[in-house]
């Protein structure tokens, strides 16, 4: 137990302990053992975050640092990341067990965000509107909201955390960020480069918890104006109607069932690594899973077969070694999620044509590791077709033509994302018009960046992250009306 790293909460620019005066641990999920401690946040600690949000945010040095100078700090806190990249990216494969290749590259992108909303920062003009009164001068300002809160998941802590914090914090707002009890490590490191960049005390929090406990409380707190959430869609429901009550602005990414469609003019090779990499890259645990792959039936056998020799070769083991290309699951309770998956496979009557339990190699040890896994013969109504497995679980249906594909691609309540493989442009633009979804990777899959929106249609989520928009999203416009009128009129007529 001593030998466990123990964090604190980081309220006001100080390391406090939690008031409940308990900690959650944290293993490592390559060799199951517990290897820190995060503080258990509860009401208390979450009033005590957001008053010193608040607080930063009404007095103190942040409301009056312009938005050049906000531009600046945030480019240094760029620097910083870039700088320690590597390190961070060690403590969230620690925390997560994803891949060192995955987190070290991630890392090195998250500064992007930084630098791209740093920029934003001193380009977000108002108006002089040509108002149609006379004697009358009317401008628009756009203000930051306030106190916003993020809460992140556990699959890509601190790149989910820029796409929140680099809008929020370019816009003049200030933020109590709440990492995923399961991986609150990384926030907790990538705090004291926030410090270190200068951003005056109080400007950004960070508290850990369970969602139950301190997320909920932060969520329902009366001087919080924003929440930005991602997570599950079941976790992330709960977060709106609780942020609903109070009127706070929401913005949700949630989970996906996203279709990868492989139409018959494919260049298959091509196709099959785009297959693999939308469901076995990060072992299936991200919300843009191609987890049901539509092909259309002519080439079906084929394809399948070229898919499974080449998920066969998939190296399963360490995520700290380089070579390694599917680690563990990062949480018991979703190494139980995937586990049921296969029992609910069966019961479907899916065929399993790889994996579809957990590896025998006694090498793998105390780790929490599940098989790439793919099942054919998959109809859209079948439960591994409409749920969100979240693990390398892939679920094969066929389609007859471009019609059928679409109607089986839109046959789910979610919507984040969706690949197509094809060579011609008429289906290419034709079918992306016709895909319910937020993204739709043509030839590519797992594409992001600080420049293009992110986010969901339907129950995949509210709102986009990254791009222009976004910034917008983390402020109020305020109209000011100034007359320059000699006398007020009558009084009792609307101007
Ligand atoms: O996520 P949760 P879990 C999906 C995936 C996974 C399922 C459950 O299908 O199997 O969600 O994963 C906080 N008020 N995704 O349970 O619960 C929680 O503390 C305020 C998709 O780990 O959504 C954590 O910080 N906060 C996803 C964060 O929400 C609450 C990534 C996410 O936890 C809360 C992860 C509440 N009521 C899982 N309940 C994606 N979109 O990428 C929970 N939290």
């Amino acid at each position: 137990m001593g030998s466990l790293k123990r964090y604190q909460h980081y309220i006001g620019g100080e390391w406090v302990d939690p008031a409940s005066g308990e900690w959650i641990e944290s293993s490592n999920p390559y060799s199951g053992q517990p290897w820190a401690e995060f503080p258990r946040g509860n009401q208390a600690d979450a009033d005590r975050a957001v008053e010193a949000a608040y607080n930063a945010f009404t007095s103190g040095d942040w409301p009056s640092i312009g938005p050049t100078a906000r531009g600046a700090l945030m480019r240094k806190l760029g620097d910083l990341i870039a700088t320690n990249a590597q390190e961070l990216a060690k403590i969230e494969v620690q925390d997560n067990g994803k891949l060192i290749a995955e987190m070290g590259a991630q890392l090195g992108y998250v500064p992007q965000w930084y630098y791209y909303y740093g920029g934003l920062a001193d380009k977000i003009e108002g108006a002089v509107l040509p108002i149609d009164k006379p004697d009358t001068f009317n401008y628009t300002l756009h203000e930051p909201l306030g106190v916003c809160v993020a809460i992140t998941p556990w699959n890509s802590p601190l790149l989910i955390t820029a796409w929140k914090l680099a809008p929020a914090l370019a816009a003049g707002n200030t933020v109590v960020l709440k990492p995923s009890e399961f991986t609150s490590a990384s926030a907790f490191e990538f705090v004291k480069l926030v410090e270190e960049a200068g951003f005056p005390p109080g400007v950004v929090n960070v508290v850990s918890g369970y969602g139950k406990e301190i997320g909920e409380a932060l969520v329902s707190h009366d001087k919080v104006a924003k929440v930005s959430f991602t997570g599950g869609t079941m976790s992330g429901t709960r977060v709106n109607e609780n942020a609903a009550s109070g009127l706070k602005k929401v913005s949700l990414e949630l989970g996906g069932k996203s279709p990868n469609i492989v139409f018959d003019d494919c260049e298959m090779d091509n196709a099959v690594k785009g297959v693999i990499s939308g469901i076995f890259a990060a072992t299936g645990q991200t919300c843009i899973a191609g987890s049901r792959l539509l092909v259309q039936e002519s080439i079906h056998d084929e394809f399948v077969d070229k898919l499974v020799a080449f998920a066969k070769t998939a190296q399963i083991g360490d995520p700290m070694s380089l070579d390694t290309q599917v680690g563990p699951v990062t949480t018991p309770p979703q190494y139980e999620k995937i586990l049921s998956y296969f029992d609910v496979a069966k019961e479907d009557g899916a065929e399993c044509v790889l994996g579809g339990g957990k590896p025998d190699d006694p090498a793998l040890g105390g780790g929490w590791f599940v098989q790439p896994t793919i099942y054919t013969g998959v109809s859209n109504s079948m439960r591994i077709a409409q749920e969100e497995i979240f693990g390398p679980v892939l679920s094969v249906i066929p389609f007859k033509d471009d019609n059928h594909a679409v109607e089986i691609a839109n046959d789910v309540v979610y919507g984040l994302a969706s690949g197509l493989w094809t060579q011609s442009i008429r289906r290419a633009i034709g079918i992306s018009k016709l895909i319910q979804a937020g993204t739709v990777w043509v030839n590519t899959y797992r594409a992001v960046s600080f420049v293009s929106p992110f986010g969901g249609y339907k129950r995949s989520g509210l709102g986009k992250e990254s791009g222009q928009q976004a910034i917008k999203d983390y402020m109020q416009t305020k109209s000011v009306w100034i007359s320059t009128a000699t006398e007020v009129p009558n009084p009792f007529v609307i101007r």
